[in-house]
């Protein structure tokens, strides 16, 4: 972890900010059996460092775009808690206003212009903006991230193709946790090195461990800076792992498909745990500071799932007020 070269300042704050997601998620886990989220969810335990380690990098009218394994991008890119949980309970104050559950988070006000619960949905459209922003010479940077199972899709190849013919300013984030719901990697892809695809488009791509925020913070660093200076796409394969199920608050235990020994092997890696340590080791963080951002962080979800759980439902004669026909 190349820890030296990250100010103490940004440390903390992705701390503070990982550790946001972290509790989300696991407030999301204790809640979701009671069955008022009406939501398939999909928790990003374990794959925190991805989301804070890339948007720190990010100005906040540069544009992100998410898939359905979507919240800690929302939080990273800077959206708003409670209309995050209001989403999830499928109510008006949602960021969905209640119509897309957690797979159709947006944010627009802080470039985070939506998930899309196709998978590698999301990638054409990112691209599609990172064109835009070249014709509107507007500075911007486009961020999409997508799993592993993504880059078996077409709009993939396509997408990196013209990215690069017309040298676009787009970083594609590939969050490679190995699984694509239960099927393994090596069941699907002859060859598991994901940044190669990229290679072959001479796209510049680097495969980096995705449980070091760090080396997250500091490799997004300088595609972000390579795409804003019109040097064209970077494509970035941060391995990590999922500690939970593929979707809803299951055990993980229950996976049949995945081997324990794998798992706890990932979980010694988290990047939670291993980021407080060092900072711990390093008295960047305090035992007092660390209790500090602990309490504010639970009465900021205590308010957000109270504000959830009271706003109201959409009027049932505006259910397809927003729909395209
Ligand atoms: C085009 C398409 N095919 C299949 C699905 C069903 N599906 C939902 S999530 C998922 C797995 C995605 O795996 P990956 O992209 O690696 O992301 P992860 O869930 O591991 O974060 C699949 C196959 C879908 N939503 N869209
Ligand atoms: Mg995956």
């Amino acid at each position: 972890m190349r820890m030296k070269s990250i100010s103490s300042t940004t440390l903390l704050k992705l701390y503070q900010e990982m550790l946001k997601i972290r509790k989300l998620q696991l407030k999301i886990e204790a809640e979701y059996h009671k069955d008022e989220m009406k939501t398939p969810v999909h928790l990003c335990i374990g794959q925190e460092a991805i989301s804070s380690g890339v948007c720190a990098n990010l100005k906040k009218d540069d544009y992100l775009f998410s898939n359905h394994r979507s919240h800690g991008h929302y939080i990273a890119k800077g959206g708003d808690v409670k209309k995050l949980v209001a989403e999830l309970y499928c109510k008006e104050t949602g960021c969905s206003k209640g119509r897309g559950g957690s797979m159709h988070l947006i944010a627009t006000k802080v470039g985070h212009m939506g998930s899309s619960a196709i998978v590698a949905g999301s990638i054409p459209i990112a691209t599609g903006a990172a064109l835009s922003s070249v014709l509107k010479k507007d500075g911007k940077v486009s961020v999409v991230f997508f799993g592993d199972a993504a880059t078996e899709e077409g709009v993939f190849f396509e997408s990196m193709n013209f990215a690069t013919l017309k040298k676009l300013p787009i970083v594609y984030v590939c969050e490679n946790n190995f699984y694509s719901v239960c099927s393994h990697q090596s069941a699907r892809e002859a060859n598991p090195d994901i940044s190669m695809r990229g290679k072959a488009f001479d796209i510049p791509a680097y495969q980096i461990d995705g449980s070091d925020v760090c080396e997250v913070y500091l490799k997004s660093r300088e595609a972000i800076n390579c795409a804003r200076r019109g040097r064209g796409p970077v494509l970035l394969e941060c391995r990590a792992y999922r500690f939970r199920a593929h979707a809803g608050a299951g055990d993980p235990h229950k996976d049949t498909y995945r081997n324990i020994n794998e798992w706890k092997e990932w979980i010694r890696k988290d990047p939670l745990k291993s980021l407080e340590r060092k900072l711990l080791k390093n008295n960047i963080l305090t035992k007092e500071k660390k209790s500090k951002i602990s309490k504010t962080i639970d009465k900021e979800l205590t308010e957000a799932f109270k504000f959830a759980k009271e706003s109201i439902l959409p009027n049932k004669k505006d259910l397809k007020k927003y729909l395209f026909r």
